[in-house]
């Protein structure tokens, strides 16, 4: 079975904890009842975090992608639903790098859009009590940067693998927190969603060619 790649981030700027880190470990060491998992918990670096996430696609060639991070000034989980083709944020990375309108890809188009099932996983963080809300971008710092590279990886190897960005609430006592608990919920929900919506498609596709022989 391919697993589903999970990733999160470290700890950056004046932050102890990246609840995306949290929610990555829990997956690891609690993996979701017939779901393959692999995790990847990555520095928050512009020279290294793509390349790590992208190396890991293409070694594992995952089901699927769900890269998490954290979001501070959001009170809900965010369903991502572009990435940018622009690194532009005044906090530094954590090998004190700030970019200022750097093209990601000065090769790639604008912007891409998620090909996670964001309405089915909407509906299971309802279903959960949990808030959330689509936005329409991941921002332009280290989030964005690696939302943008893993699809374009995909797109440019031509596949349909889905993958996407969720930006996580920050940690208790920020404003409009959320608890490790929820956080952890969150993200099974998420990863969950995604393994049903990955064995329906199977399940299609097995089903087609006796359809189409038939
Ligand atoms: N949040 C930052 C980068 C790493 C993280 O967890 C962001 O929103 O870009």
């Amino acid at each position: 079975m391919r697993p589903i790649l999970v990733t999160g981030f470290t700890p950056f700027a004046d932050l102890a904890a990246n609840p995306s880190a949290i929610v990555v470990a829990d997956l690891a060491a609690r993996p979701l009842p017939g779901v393959e998992i692999a995790t990847r918990l990555v520095d928050v670096r512009y020279a290294t975090a793509a390349a790590e996430i992208v190396d890991a696609c293409a070694a594992l060639r995952p089901a699927a992608v769900v890269c998490f991070g954290l979001a501070r000034g959001r009170d809900a989980v965010c369903l991502e639903r572009f990435a940018v083709n622009v690194d532009d944020s005044a906090t530094a990375d954590n090998g004190g790098a700030v970019r200022r309108g750097t093209a990601i890809r000065p090769d790639g188009p604008a912007a891409y859009g998620a090909t996670l099932p964001l309405a089915a996983i909407g509906e299971a963080l309802e279903a959960e009590g949990l808030p959330w809300r689509f936005s329409n971008h991941a921002g332009a710092f280290l989030c964005n940067h690696v939302f943008y590279a893993v699809r374009h990886h995909f797109a440019a190897a031509g596949s349909a693998v889905p993958a996407g960005f969720v930006h996580l609430p920050p940690l208790p006592p920020e404003a409009g927190s959320l608890a490790p608990e929820g956080q952890c919920r969150a993200a099974r929900r998420i990863v969950g969603a995604v393994a049903a919506a990955i064995g329906s498609d199977r399940r299609e596709a097995a089903r087609a060619p006796r359809r189409l022989a038939g």
